[in-house]
């Protein structure tokens, strides 16, 4: 089977950045040290070059991730190596992934990339699921990232057919959590805002569905892609082997254009050097803070401040302002943990200089 690069989100923008005797290939998947990537000429298992491991073990960062494009090269006994990462023009990072680590230390800054070159972030949350409604405060968060990845996030209020009374209000709700932010309504069994959906994809974009694990991920992913790719949480009675979640992250190119990738349910999603992603979710009180009396207020009893007079006349709700300022605590302090490992690595740098200056100063003729 032969791929158009164009199809898979390809630009020729990127020719110039392919060393010598590579050609491009999009990460489809990765597991541990390998990946599968789709190139011209096919679906390739590729392993990582020396350097590629070398860089990878340094920073986690630079390791392959679902979306990027690689330059693969051609080894003698035929087969493929993934040469280089090519630049992202987006990144989906988690931080805090080794918060808890054997040695008891917190966090130290490190981001893990979810997946890149992604376009469209779609944010999924149940209108319903079990006995819980639509929460908020996840999508504020996920919205967060989403800006912050530099991909476009777009809201999809799932299974809206388990909620016909009040739907309304709810997106209502929804849209006045994430401003400026895009909001639907889908019911994939249905097959309703399925085009909408698809409609995002159009020009060989790139989306990636986010969302709590039963949020209908994969069923929107198999219904985008007409069935039968993504196996959903629904009992095999076939082999009886019950629920089968997704377990990885995997892009799919879809037979009516553009690329998809499914994502497992990310139990938490640290948030990882935020700047303006916090921010733009939090437009309206950001908005609200410029017109408070001090510059530097505090939002919590100064005179003249715009946040409670809002939150006193009910424009703004307690759950968001709360939400907000749970946010911005978490993206301080992994701002701050950034910080120290930054720091940790300049001493260390200087060490070594210093320790070749005053070697330099011994050998002295
Ligand atoms: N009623 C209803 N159920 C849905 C819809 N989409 C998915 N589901 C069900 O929700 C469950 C979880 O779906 P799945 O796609 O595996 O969720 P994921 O974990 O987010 O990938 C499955 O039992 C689906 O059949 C929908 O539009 N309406
Ligand atoms: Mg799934
Ligand atoms: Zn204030």
């Amino acid at each position: 089977m032969s791929f158009d690069l164009i199809s898979l989100g390809w630009t020729d923008s990127r020719v110039a950045e392919l060393p010598s005797d590579t050609v491009p290939a999009r990460v489809a998947r990765v597991d541990r040290g390998a990946a599968e990537v789709i190139a011209a000429d096919g679906q390739h298992h590729v392993k990582y070059s020396a350097h590629v491991r070398r860089a990878a073990a340094e920073n986690p960062v630079e390791l392959p991730c679902v979306g990027d494009w690689a330059a693969i090269r051609m080894l003698p006994e035929g087969r493929y190596e993934l040469d280089a990462v090519l630049s992202r023009t987006t990144a989906f990072v988690r931080g805090g992934v080794n918060r808890v680590s054997r040695g008891g230390l917190s966090g130290d800054g490190q981001g893990q990339v979810l997946a890149a070159n992604v376009d469209i972030v779609f944010v999924a949350e149940p209108s319903m699921h079990a006995t819980d409604f639509a929460d908020l405060g996840r999508i504020e968060r996920l919205v967060a990232l989403a800006w912050e990845s530099g991909g476009t996030p777009v809201v999809l209020i799932t299974k809206s057919d388990l909620f016909d009374q009040g739907l309304e209000q709810l997106l209502d709700d929804v849209a006045a959590a994430a401003p400026g932010v895009d909001v639907h309504a889908v019911s994939s069994i249905m097959g309703e805002g399925v085009e909408l959906v698809s409609a995002y994809l159009e020009g060989s974009r790139t989306a990636v569905v986010l969302g709590p694990s039963g949020a209908g991920k994969s069923t929107l992913v198999n219904a985008l892609a007409d069935g039968g790719v993504m196996e959903t949480q629904q009992v095999r009675a076939a082999d009886g082997r019950g629920r089968h979640t997704t377990v990885h992250r995997e892009l799919i190119p879809l037979p009516g254009g553009g690329l998809v990738i499914d994502t497992p349910g990310i139990r938490r999603v640290g948030l990882y050097q935020m700047t303006d992603g916090v921010d733009l979710v939090f437009s309206d009180i950001d908005e609200l803070a410029g017109q408070c009396r001090f510059g530097d207020c505090g939002h919590t009893s100064e005179p003249g401040c715009a946040v409670l007079a809002a939150l006193e006349s009910g424009e703004l709700p307690e759950r968001r302002l709360e939400s907000w300022r749970k946010l911005q605590r978490e993206a301080e302090w992994m701002a701050s943990r950034t910080d120290a490992r930054l720091a940790k690595e300049r001493v260390n740098r200087w060490k070594t200089i210093h320790k070749e200056m005053r070697r330099a100063y011994k050998n002295r003729p």
